[in-house]
């Protein structure tokens, strides 16, 4: 394959309402833009990192500046025969999944296109449509968590994940038990918010029937999560603590989670989601694709990664009016039928851009000939 030029643009665009976790709140997201272009065709990624460090250690900036100086520069003088083979080629770079994972999905994107295929499909996957949940941030009171809930509910979301952090843990899941009974598929994600002094208030939660807990300790751990594990009836997920196949091998070994979270930036592209979403089916343990508040291209890769098969359970790629008042691609990111998406069988990702919202929201941008 070839790759003759790569763009990079940066873009801020507002979300509909803040999004709050037990680390912070945003009210705008950063974008980096990877346009890969050749032999007449564009690919597109899209970087997953936030403006600050406290979700995992990369900012928008960390990843700009990996891209400009370390990973365009690796395409140099390398013969691309499928993007699978970019691993090696970023191997000696240490971590920075998220930098990887924007300039890797514009390449898979541009591949599939030279090739005319689905970046589905040619990652593997099979489903035509997918089931998909929603992420609701943590509200100012119970009243806005339970209409925002219901709202939600009401738009067919086949999960429903609330963030939870010390002081909003037991009460907020019991209210929407009471209120919605105990069939709504519902987890908590606490983004690291406890360690092992908490274990008696969150065994309170096994009450509660909660599908999982997502990453309820260090963000780098996974020997705390087994002894948890261990005294918990509500399944672990592991999101932050895992960024390779060697990771979830370790957690799924050592038993510190019973589900794994797969996030295309957070493991550094869709090779590697691959091989870990691989890894997890020969272990019977089931994987989602979580999200990063993507923009459509992101998203167009969510769908991607979740149409194969041991994507069991709903993800986080909510409709594109989740958090955006116009989305960058279009036809808009939206429900074929309440609480499924529709895998496009178009080649590449199967969005286009759209030049004018890019425009909009534009803050720089450069690019590099290879
Ligand atoms: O931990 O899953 C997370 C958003 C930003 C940072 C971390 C997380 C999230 C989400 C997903 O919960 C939100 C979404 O994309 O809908
Ligand atoms: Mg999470």
């Amino acid at each position: 394959m070839r790759i003759e030029r790569i763009e990079l643009q940066l873009l801020k665009m507002p979300l509909k309402s803040p999004f709050t976790t037990s680390f912070g709140s945003l009210w705008e997201k950063h974008f980096i833009l990877v346009s890969a272009h050749g032999e007449g065709v564009t690919g597109y990624g899209e970087s997953t990192a936030m403006p600050f460090p406290f979700y995992n250690e990369e900012t928008t900036d960390t990843v700009w500046y990996m891209l400009e100086n370390f990973l365009i520069p690796a395409l140099r003088h390398v013969e691309l025969f499928h993007p699978d083979e970019l691993e090696p080629v970023f191997a000696n770079i240490r971590r920075n999944f998220m930098a990887k994972a924007a300039l890797e999905g514009a390449i898979w994107d541009l591949y599939c296109k030279q090739q005319g295929i689905p970046l589905s499909r040619a990652l593997g996957g099979t489903k035509t449509e997918i089931a998909v949940g929603v992420s609701i941030g943590i509200q100012p009171t119970t009243k806005q968590l339970l209409e925002t809930v219901e709202k939600h509910l009401a738009e067919g979301y086949k999960k429903i994940k609330i963030k939870i952090k010390p002081g909003y843990d037991v009460e907020p899941i019991r209210a929407i038990r009471k209120q919605f009974g105990a069939d709504v598929p519902l987890m908590a994600d606490a983004n690291s918010a406890y360690s092992l002094d908490d274990v008696p208030l969150l065994q309170q939660l096994d009450e509660y029937g909660l599908l999982m807990i997502e990453q309820p300790l260090s963000h780098d751990d996974i020997i705390d999560h087994a002894r948890l594990q261990a005294q918990l009836q509500t399944p672990i997920c592991l999101d932050e603590s895992i960024h390779t196949v060697a990771d979830a091998r370790k957690a799924v070994e050592l038993c510190s989670c019973k589900i794994i979270n797969i996030k295309i930036g957070r493991v550094g592209g869709l090779t590697a989601a691959k091989r870990i979403h691989d890894y997890c089916q020969e272990q019977n343990v089931p994987v989602w694709c979580g999200g990063m508040l993507e923009a459509g291209v992101g998203r167009a890769h969510n769908i991607a990664i979740t149409s194969l098969s041991n994507f069991s359970i709903p993800g986080d790629t909510s409709a594109s009016n989740r958090y955006w008042q116009e989305d960058l691609v279009e036809p808009a990111i939206d429900f074929v039928r309440p609480g499924y998406l529709a895998v496009p069988g178009r080649a590449g990702i199967g969005y286009t851009l759209r030049p004018q919202v890019i425009q909009k929201y534009l803050l720089k941008e450069q690019s590099a000939t290879l």
